[in-house]
């Protein structure tokens, strides 16, 4: 193998995949998950895979164009990701390097590491320095705003599942609706079962405070996002006044973003998504704010790479586990006592199933 990798080629498809559970959120439901599978292939031969999660078809569309840019601006370069983080930040200066552009940074990044961990012919986790160990992780496939009976019965059945917490969504027109489906759950479950809640940034502050404290006697794990993501204000007041652990970070914008709502001390807990903090390399950097900042750091979806990256986190906290990317890939995360481990073969250890990929494929 050369020591020096280089840029070759990059493939992407989009797959709008069906969810075994429809996700209904305060916010939107979701029926298919809209992923664009990306495959970056070395001068040298060794292909390294993501894929990122477009949420609808129109970013996706957008997205595979993005990326076929961001890879132009690096063909041929050496695989080198932090060198290659800034000049594609560079790149997207003027236009901005936020939201989609960000993504497909991120995808080309994600990518990379995957082409130098699969080149070192290690798991991702081993590639940056840990141990490939298990990571315990909630199941946040459903539990949708569907009313307490519903919720209540859809969460004893992801319990089946093999994972030991659940995360609701919640955000009801009614405020007593939330408490309501929350005491559903843990009538049905128990109260052993950590639950997790979230509100998809859908409140105003002062309905979230009330929603907040109507919620604080119930023993939620956390409180995710209750009000417009940067909302810092608010969030930081019910971080410090409520017991219940309010939870923000799949729309950090980087680092950078992280790095203000640490300053504002908006959170008691992270939990980044790797297309929007910058791959793994913004991932690297993210969790040693995280650490020094003391917050425990969670995942967002991406169970298959965030279990490597997690393996990897000081303050690793949950893994948020969803099967979305399972009916196009060759072999499922591995769940084992309550936890995702990540594969031990080589790379990320995402594989497409070919035939499930056209099936769900889309121009
Ligand atoms: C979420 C993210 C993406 C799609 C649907 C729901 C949610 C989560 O915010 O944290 O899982
Ligand atoms: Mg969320």
């Amino acid at each position: 193998m050369n020591a020096i990798l280089t840029a070759g080629r990059i493939r992407t498809r989009i797959a709008c995949v069906p969810m075994r559970r429809p996700l209904a959120t305060a916010a939107a439901t979701i029926t298919h998950a809209v992923l664009l599978l990306v495959d970056l292939e070395s001068n040298e031969g060794v292909t390294g895979r993501t894929y990122l999660f477009c949420y609808d078809l129109a970013a996706a569309r957008a997205l595979r164009f993005l990326v076929a840019e961001a890879f132009d601006a690096i063909a041929r370069d050496p695989i080198v990701p932090v060198t290659i983080a800034e000049k594609l930040a560079a790149r997207f200066r003027l236009v901005g390097h936020e939201g989609l552009h960000a993504m497909a940074t991120s995808a080309i990044d994600v990518a990379s590491w995957d082409i130098l961990a699969r080149a070192a012919n290690v798991p991702l986790a081993r590639y940056l320095g840990a141990d490939v160990r298990p990571i315990r992780a909630y199941n946040s496939t459903g539990l949708g705003p569907i009313g307490a009976n519903a919720v209540a019965a859809e969460a004893e059945a992801m319990l089946a599942d093999g994972l030991p917490a659940l995360k609701v969504r919640l955000g009801y027109a009614d405020p007593r609706e939330d408490v309501r489906a929350v005491r559903a759950i843990r009538a049905r479950i128990g109260e052993a079962v950590p639950l997790m809640a979230d509100y998809n940034q859908t409140l105003h502050a002062a309905e979230a405070i009330a929603r907040g404290r109507a919620l604080d006697a119930d023993g939620l794990a956390w409180i995710e996002e209750p009000v417009a993501h940067d909302d810092y204000e608010t969030t930081s007041f019910m971080m410090h006044t409520l017991q219940t652990p309010i939870q923000l970070g799949e729309n950090f914008r980087g680092t950078r973003g992280m790095a203000q709502a640490i300053a504002a001390r908006a959170a008691s807990r992270v939990m980044p998504d790797i297309e929007r903090i910058g791959g793994v390399t913004g991932w690297l950097r993210a969790a040693a704010l995280a650490q020094a900042a003391d917050l425990p750091m969670s995942s967002h979806l991406f169970p298959e790479v965030s279990a490597h990256l997690l393996a990897a986190t000081p303050t690793a906290d949950w893994l948020e586990w969803v099967d979305w990317a399972e009916p196009i890939l060759a072999a499922p995360c591995s769940i084992r006592d309550g936890c995702v481990v990540p594969p031990e073969g080589p790379g990320i250890g995402l594989v497409w199933n070919d035939e499930t990929v056209a099936r769900y494929a889309v121009d």
